[in-house]
């Protein structure tokens, strides 16, 4: 089946993915560079609604004014040509080695001071470009030896950091939105803001919260061996879910960067479904775009790049038309009945009961039979029986 994706599926492609040329810690480049021109022509052909990057994916570190300004020319006529949109960008506070430390958290005052006025000029950028989302994954934040590093007063920066980014975009009046990408590690040892879970612990923790949410990525997630929408599920309940890095990843390994659904395809439909469709009993839901971080593999030349690119998008779709036909079956609305997954939607105490109410009813204690409430089966394999032959096709 051959599903052709369109810009009101939102799908979006960071210009770092498509334009990866293969190099590795063991090995040079594989492909040739990639014109960013060229790159918003290729997915703009592709059905992709935008494109996204980072400060120097665009304007290489160190570029003078007038390179610059014949770059930004160029990429906007390519975006005026193709309508394609920027719905998101970021900075690179990793690849040059004053970065080697960290932007936010270096021990080295005057590289804090250069990376907070970095950030600062790709929000004005981001805004020019018309972006919503400005992400911060913060690769080189992060130690390799505990001793290296003052826990609380690396926090204190990272706060410092994120709170005056996001006081600039209000005193700015932007249109914008931050959004923390969490990872467990690489390049650091171990990286600050682990987990989505780390990450919404720091944000309740800052000024400016309101206008700071996550940009969680599949494959980081489960880097940590934790279930990703589970993640995401918390981010939405927060109100924090402001963007998502969609790829694929082989458990608890190297951040892998694979296409969305060629690593744990079962947990991609269920984040589809978690996407597509929300929560079986309503809550918050996403509606922004579709993004995919992932890495086309380096044995692979232009041809297996814009497969790659093409593939994302069309595993996605693939995995929406599955999950929408797992929610309209009434076979598995049945077996969710069973198994009680609209119950859990009802609070457990009854409008306007209080603890005393609770404590004074015999049926909910002394008379509660447990022995008998233990015999229920759930019958949670049925259920995911009926997922997996979904996933499959065969219903
Ligand atoms: C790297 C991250 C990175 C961010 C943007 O692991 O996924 O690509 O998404 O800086
Ligand atoms: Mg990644
Ligand atoms: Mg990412």
């Amino acid at each position: 089946m051959t599903i052709s994706p369109t810009p009101e599926d939102r799908f979006t492609f960071g210009l770092w993915t498509v334009g990866w040329t293969g190099s590795d810690p063991f090995g040079v480049p594989t492909r040739e560079a990639l014109d960013p021109v060229e790159a918003v022509h290729r997915i703009g052909d592709l059905g992709a609604y935008g494109v996204t990057f980072h400060d120097n994916d665009l304007v290489p570190f160190g570029a003078t004014v007038t390179e610059r300004d014949l770059i930004l020319k160029n990429f906007r006529s390519a975006l005026a040509a193709t309508g394609l949109k920027v719905p998101m960008v970021t900075t690179n506070l990793f690849s040059h080695p004053v970065f080697k430390d960290g932007g936010f958290t270096s021990n080295d005052r005057s590289i804090r001071r250069f990376a907070l006025s970095k950030v600062l000029r790709t929000i004005d950028s981001a805004a020019e470009f018309g972006a919503e989302t400005f992400v911060m994954w913060g690769g080189r934040e992060g130690s390799e030896y505990d001793g290296s590093k003052d826990l609380s007063a690396a926090l204190d920066r990272m706060k410092e950091g994120v709170d005056t980014a996001a006081a600039y975009i209000k005193e700015k009046g932007y249109n914008l939105r931050i959004a923390l990408e969490p990872k467990p590690n690489e390049p650091r040892g171990d990286i600050f803001l682990p987990t989505v879970g780390h990450a919404l612990a720091f944000i309740a923790q800052l000024e400016h919260g309101d206008i700071v949410g996550l940009n969680p990525e599949t494959g980081h997630e489960q880097m940590a061996g934790l279930n990703f929408t589970h993640g995401i599920a918390q981010a939405l309940w927060a109100g924090k879910l402001f963007h998502i890095d969609l790829n694929g990843q082989r458990g608890i390994k190297y951040d892998q960067d694979l296409v969305f659904g060629h690593g744990d395809l079962t947990s991609a439909f269920f984040t589809v479904d978690l996407l597509e469709n929300g929560f079986p009993n309503g809550g918050a839901t996403y509606d922004g775009p579709r993004h995919f971080d992932y890495k086309p593999s380096r044995t692979d030349g232009y041809d297996g790049v814009w497969e790659s690119a093409r593939a994302n998008m069309s595993t996605y779709l693939l995995l929406k038309e599955r999950a929408l036909a797992f929610r309209s079956d009434p076979l598995v609305q049945e077996a969710m009945a069973t198994s009680g997954v609209a119950e859990l939607g009802e609070p457990t105490l009854a409008i306007g009961e209080t603890t005393a109410d609770l404590l004074a009813d015999t049926s909910a204690f002394e008379a509660f039979d447990a022995d008998k409430a233990g015999e229920r089966s759930f019958a949670f394999v049925r259920l995911n029986q009926l997922a997996i032959e979904h996933l499959l096709n065969a219903r």
